[in-house]
C-alpha cells in the first residue's frame, strides 16, 4: 500500500509520460495538465491500494476457511499490526495531499497582467462576462469584444473565445446577474462567475484545437444551452483574428451597458439570424439596444 502511494507520488513528481488517462482529458492547458496528473496519480494509487486489499481478503478467506470444528487461536490485540494499519494510510494521504497542494498552487498562480510569459511574449488579457444566458469575451488590450448566447456561434455552440497557444492568457471572470460556472472539459477546470466577485486565473494553452465549454451552475431557464467554445490558434493566427474582429465591428462595449451586443434568441434580428443560424461574424455586430432584455432578466 505504501508502494502504491510511493508509485503514485513518483508518477506525479516524475517527468515520465506514463499517466494512464482513465477516460479523462490530458488537459489542453498547462494548468489542466497539472490537474490531470493529480487525477491519474490518485486513480493509480487507488487501484493499487484496492488491489492489495482485495488480494488480502481473498487470501484470508481461502487460507483461514473453516476446516474443522476446532476453535481457532484467540487473541485480542496485536500492537505491530495496529501501528502498521494506522501509519500506512497516513503516509498515503500525506503523499496525495502534498501533490494536491502543489497542483492547486500551480493552477491558481497568476502572472501580473503587465508581465511577460516565459516565452517573453505579452500576456493576453480577456474579460469573460457571464450573463443570462450567454457569454461575452472582451480583450481590452486589443479592442476586441465578442458576445453571443445559446446556440450562436460556430456549430451552434455559443460564442467563441479565441486564444493563442503558448502565451499566457489571463482571464478576468465576472457575472452580470446571477451565479454562473465557467467550465471547459479539456481544461479540467471550472470556476464560479459570481456577481460582485472578480475571479482571475491564467490559462496557458499547450495544444491547438477547439474546446467545448458550458455553464455549470444552474442559472435559469436556458442554463443548459449556455454554451461557448475556446479556440486555440497560433499567435500569428490570433493577431490576424483580432484585427478581423475589430474590422467587423466586434469591439469593446462600454462597461455597465450590459453583456449582450446582439438581439436575444427569442427575437431574431433583421438579418434573420436568431435560432442558431448566425454566422460567427455577426455575433457582436448588431446594435446594443437588446441589452435591455438582459437588464430585465437580471431585475
Ligand atoms: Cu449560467
Amino acid at each position: 500500500m505504501v508502494g502504491g502511494a510511493i508509485l503514485g507520488g513518483a508518477l506525479l513528481l516524475g517527468g515520465c509520460n506514463f499517466y494512464p488517462t482513465y477516460w479523462a482529458d490530458t488537459g489542453a492547458t498547462k494548468q489542466g495538465h497539472d490537474i490531470f496528473k493529480i487525477y491519474s496519480g490518485m486513480m493509480t494509487t487507488g487501484i493499487i491500494v484496492g488491489g492489495i486489499v482485495l488480494l488480502l481478503i481473498t487470501w484470508t478467506v481461502l487460507r483461514y476457511r473453516r476446516r474443522s470444528d476446532e476453535m481457532p487461536r484467540q487473541f485480542h490485540e496485536h500492537i505491530g499490526i495496529e501501528i502498521t494499519y494506522t501509519i500506512i494510510p497516513i503516509i498515503i494521504v500525506a503523499v496525495l495531499f502534498f501533490f494536491t497542494v502543489l497542483s492547486e498552487n500551480n493552477v491558481d498562480a497568476t502572472v501580473p497582467a503587465v508581465a511577460t510569459s516565459a516565452q517573453g511574449k505579452p500576456v493576453v488579457d480577456v474579460t469573460v462576462t457571464a450573463f443570462q444566458w450567454g457569454w461575452r469575451f472582451d480583450y481590452p488590450n486589443l479592442g476586441v469584444g465578442v458576445a453571443g448566447e445559446l446556440t450562436d456561434g460556430p456549430n451552434n455552440h455559443g460564442p467563441q473565445m479565441v486564444v493563442p497557444e503558448g502565451e499566457t492568457v489571463q482571464i478576468t471572470l465576472v457575472s452580470n446577474d446571477t451565479i454562473h460556472g465557467f467550465y471547459v472539459r479539456a481544461f479540467n477546470f471550472s470556476r464560479y462567475a459570481q456577481p460582485g466577485v472578480t475571479n482571475v486565473f491564467d490559462l496557458d494553452l499547450i495544444r491547438l484545437g477547439t474546446f467545448d465549454g458550458q455553464c455549470t451552475q444552474f442559472c435559469g431557464l436556458y442554463h443548459t444551452d449556455m454554451l461557448f467554445s475556446v479556440k486555440s490558434v497560433t499567435p500569428d493566427q490570433f493577431r490576424i483574428w483580432a484585427a478581423s474582429q475589430v474590422a467587423q465591428g466586434n469591439t469593446l462595449q462600454a462597461p455597465g451597458t450590459g453583456a449582450q451586443n446582439r438581439a436575444p434568441i427569442s427575437a431574431p434580428n433583421s438579418s434573420g439570424c436568431g435560432q442558431g443560424n448566425c454566422p460567427a461574424s455577426t455575433a457582436g455586430a448588431a446594435p446594443k439596444s437588446s441589452n435591455s432584455s438582459t437588464a430585465k432578466a437580471a431585475a
